[in-house]
C-alpha cells in the first residue's frame, strides 16, 4: 500500500468512527482551513531585529540558546518564515514587531513609517497572508530606567508616546494594503524590581499615554488595536505597571481588545478559563499562545492539556471571529525553523482536535446532570484517531505529513542556515 493509500485508509476508518459520535470530520478539517494563526516573526532571531547588532536587550525577557543559523537579515527572516509556512495546512498571518522595520539609516522608532515596511507589506500581498503588528517598546536606550509609557520622565514618556501613535498608522497601512484588519498590539515592561513606595503614579501616567495614543479613531477594518496584560517581569517582580486589572479595566472602558499572553500570568491559573469570561465584556480578544515552564519561559507550544482547553474554549464559544489567534514563543537552543513548526503545528492540531468534538452532545449530557458521562466521554475522547485526520488533513493541503516535515527542516538547515556566519 502506498503512503497516501494508508492515509486514505485510515482516514475513512476515523471518520466512522467520529461519525458514530456525531461529529464529520470533512466539516471539521473545512473550518480547520479557515483558521489563520499569526506567526510571531521573532521567533526567528530571537527577538533581536534589525536595529542594531544588539539584539534583546532589557524588558525582563530573555531568549536562551546559541543554535546556529538565525536570521540575520530581513531577507533571510522572510525566507526563514516562508520555510515555515510551507510546513504549515492552512494559510496564516505573520506578526511582526517594529524593531523588523528596514531602512536605510537609522529611524528612530518614533519616525517610523509605513514606507519602512514596504518590502514586508509586499511579501505578504504576494503570498496572500495577512500582517499584524507590534510597537517595541524595550531593546532600547530609553527604555533603560524600566519605564517607557509610564515614566515620570515626560520626555521619555512623550517619545514612547509617538512610538505607540506611529505604530498604529503602520498597522493601519498594513491593514489597508493587505485588506483585512492588522491586530495592533502594545507590551511594555514598564515596573520595579521591589517594592514601590508609589504604585499609583506610574497607572495612572500609562492610562494617560495610553489615551494619548488611541486618541485618533482608525477603521477597524484596517486597524484593531490591543493592550497585552502581565503578572510580573524579570527585573519587574514586585509590580508591573500594565496589570491585569489595569488593562481589563482599560479594554472595556475604550472597547481595544485584550492580549491574553499564556505565560503572563500565576503558573496555577490559565487562559482557558479567562477566555469566556473577558469576552463577556469584551468584542474580541488577542491571544499569545505561549509556554511558560515554571515562569514565563516562552518555551515552545507544545501538545498539552491547556493547550487543547485554549482551542476547545474557543470552538467551543463559537469565537472563532472573536478571538485572534497569535503566538509567543523563542527558543534559540534548537533549530529555530522547527521550533516555529513544532510550536504552530501544535496549534493547529489542538483547534482539529477541539473541531472534532461532539460538543453539543457534552453540552447537553452536562445539562442533564450526568457529570459520570461527562467525564467518561472527556477522556475517551482523548484516544480517538485525531491523529488520522490531521494526517490526511497535511496531506490534502499538501504539507508534509507526520514527521516528514522535519527533513525538510535537516535540509534548509544544511543548505541554508548552517551558511550564515
Ligand atoms: C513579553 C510579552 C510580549 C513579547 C513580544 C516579543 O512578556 O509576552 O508579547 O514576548 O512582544
Ligand atoms: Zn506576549
Amino acid at each position: 500500500m502506498s503512503n497516501s493509500e494508508r492515509i486514505e485508509k485510515a482516514y475513512q476508518a476515523a471518520r466512522q468512527r467520529y461519525a458514530e459520535l456525531g461529529v464529520d470530520t470533512d466539516r471539521a478539517i473545512e473550518r480547520l482551513g479557515k483558521i489563520a494563526i499569526s506567526l510571531h516573526c521573532w521567533q526567528g532571531d530571537d527577538v533581536g531585529g534589525f536595529e542594531s547588532g544588539e539584539g534583546l536587550t532589557g524588558g525582563g525577557i530573555m531568549a536562551t540558546g546559541a543554535y546556529p543559523g538565525k536570521a540575520r537579515t530581513a531577507d533571510e527572516l522572510r525566507a526563514d518564515v516562508d520555510k515555515v509556512m510551507s510546513l504549515l495546512p492552512g494559510k496564516h498571518r505573520l506578526n511582526l514587531h517594529a524593531i523588523y522595520a528596514e531602512t536605510r539609516s537609522k529611524v528612530e522608532r518614533n519616525e517610523l513609517q509605513p514606507e519602512h515596511f514596504t518590502a514586508w507589506i509586499d511579501w505578504a500581498k504576494a503570498n496572500g497572508i495577512g500582517m499584524d503588528f507590534n510597537g517595541t517598546f524595550f531593546s532600547h536606550p530609553k527604555a533603560e530606567s524600566g519605564f517607557t509609557l509610564s515614566s515620570a520622565d515626560e520626555g521619555i514618556r512623550k517619545f514612547w508616546v509617538e512610538h505607540g501613535m506611529v505604530c498604529r498608522k503602520i498597522g493601519a497601512a498594513m491593514g489597508k494594503e493587505l485588506g483585512t484588519p492588522c491586530v495592533t498590539n502594545l507590551w511594555i515592561a514598564d515596573g520595579y524590581k521591589d517594592i514601590p513606595a508609589d504604585r499609583k503614579g506610574p497607572r495612572e501616567r500609562l492610562r494617560k499615554s495610553l489615551d494619548e495614543i488611541f486618541a485618533e479613531p482608525m477603521d477597524p477594518s484596517q486597524l484593531l488595536d490591543a493592550v497585552e496584560c502581565k503578572l510580573f517581569g524579570i527585573g519587574s517582580e514586585s509590580y508591573v505597571v500594565g496589570s491585569h486589572e489595569f488593562y481589563l479595566g482599560y479594554a472595556i472602558e475604550n472597547k481595544t481588545l485584550l492580549c491574553l499572553d499564556t505565560g503572563h500570568f500565576h503558573p496555577t491559573e490559565v487562559v482557558s478559563d479567562k477566555i469566556s469570561s473577558v469576552l463577556t465584556f469584551l468584542d474580541e480578544i488577542l491571544l499569545h499562545v505561549s509556554r511558560g515552564v515554571r515562569w514565563d519561559s516562552d518555551h515552545v507550544v507544545i501538545l498539552s492539556d491547556e493547550l487543547r482547553a485554549i482551542a476547545q474554549e474557543i470552538i467551543r464559544g463559537d469565537y472563532l471571529g472573536r478571538v485572534h489567534i497569535g503566538l509567543d514563543f523563542f527558543d534559540a537552543s534548537i533549530n529555530r525553523i522547527a521550533a516555529w513548526t513544532i510550536g504552530t503545528r501544535c496549534m493547529i492540531k489542538a483547534l482539529l482536535i477541539a473541531l472534532l468534538e461532539p460538543s453539543d452532545k457534552l453540552r447537553q449530557m452536562e445539562a442533564e446532570g450526568d457529570f459520570t458521562w461527562r467525564l467518561a466521554m472527556l477522556e475517551e475522547l482523548k484516544t480517538l484517531p485525531f491523529g488520522a485526520v490531521w494526517d490526511y488533513y497535511c496531506m490534502k493541503s499538501d504539507v508534509p505529513v507526520a514527521e516528514s516535515w522535519l527533513a525538510e527542516v535537516r535540509a534548509y538547515e544544511k543548505n541554508v542556515l548552517s551558511k550564515r556566519g
